[in-house]
């Protein structure tokens, strides 16, 4: 009893479990909290050389999710449309993705090929990410491998059309989603997050790590 007593998260004794909905395998707890860890200190020197930025959307107003990217190409997006740059808005290169990162890809997708984009979105209160398809990738056969870390997240499930029914799922720390095969440009967004519902960012909010295969 004193375990939880002293207030240790009871994350420390969650299971892995693996769950299949329309399409996106979603493991559960797949990431124990000392590798939650580990990841969050692989990301402190990117957010550092690569700081988070707010990007415009072609329509003119712009993301409450803030975010930034490791790799040799980086999500972008302004007036002009969305694509991938292999620049930092600031100018330099992206840094390159962790090892940590790289091999949670490797480990689920049994893929040769490694991602060139670590897509890095944060959330902090309040911040949501509307119903959309990954699609500014060249070759949709491979997946799209997405990590939660921090706060809780309501992540909606659609199908490949616009409008129609929908699912949701929470997505906690260490959570990790491949979304492939039929899932792969399966519309997606996250319809918002539980602030300060996790003890992993100091200060609150949720990060998620995409890899993507751009090129
Ligand atoms: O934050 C998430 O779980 C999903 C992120 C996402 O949909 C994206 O980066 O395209």
């Amino acid at each position: 009893m004193r375990f939880f007593a002293r207030g240790v998260v009871k994350d420390e004794i969650t299971a892995m479990s693996k769950l299949r909905l329309r399409g996106f395998e979603i493991y559960k707890s797949y990431l124990d909290p000392a590798r939650q860890r580990e990841l969050i200190e692989a990301l402190r020197p990117i957010l550092k050389a690569a700081p988070l930025f707010s990007p415009k959307v072609p329509s003119g107003g712009q993301m409450s999710v803030r975010m930034t990217s490791a790799g040799a190409y980086g999500w972008y997006s302004d007036a002009e449309g969305y694509r991938y740059e292999k620049q930092h808005p600031r100018g330099q290169d992206w840094p390159a993705i962790p090892d940590p990162i790289l091999s949670i890809w490797g480990d689920l997708t049994g893929l040769e090929r490694l991602p060139d984009c670590c897509l890095v979105n944060y959330y902090g209160e309040g911040a949501r990410m509307g119903l959309h398809q990954d699609k500014d990738e060249a070759d949709f056969s491979y997946p799209v491998v997405s990590i939660s870390l921090g706060d809780d997240g309501l992540l909606r499930l659609g199908g490949t059309g616009r409008g129609g029914k929908t699912d949701s799922v929470w997505l906690s720390s260490g959570d990790v989603v491949v979304m492939g095969g039929e899932a792969r440009l399966a519309y997606h967004g996250v319809d918002r997050i539980r602030f300060k519902s996790s003890r992993l960012l100091p200060k609150g909010g949720r990060l998620n790590l995409t890899l993507r295969v751009v090129t």
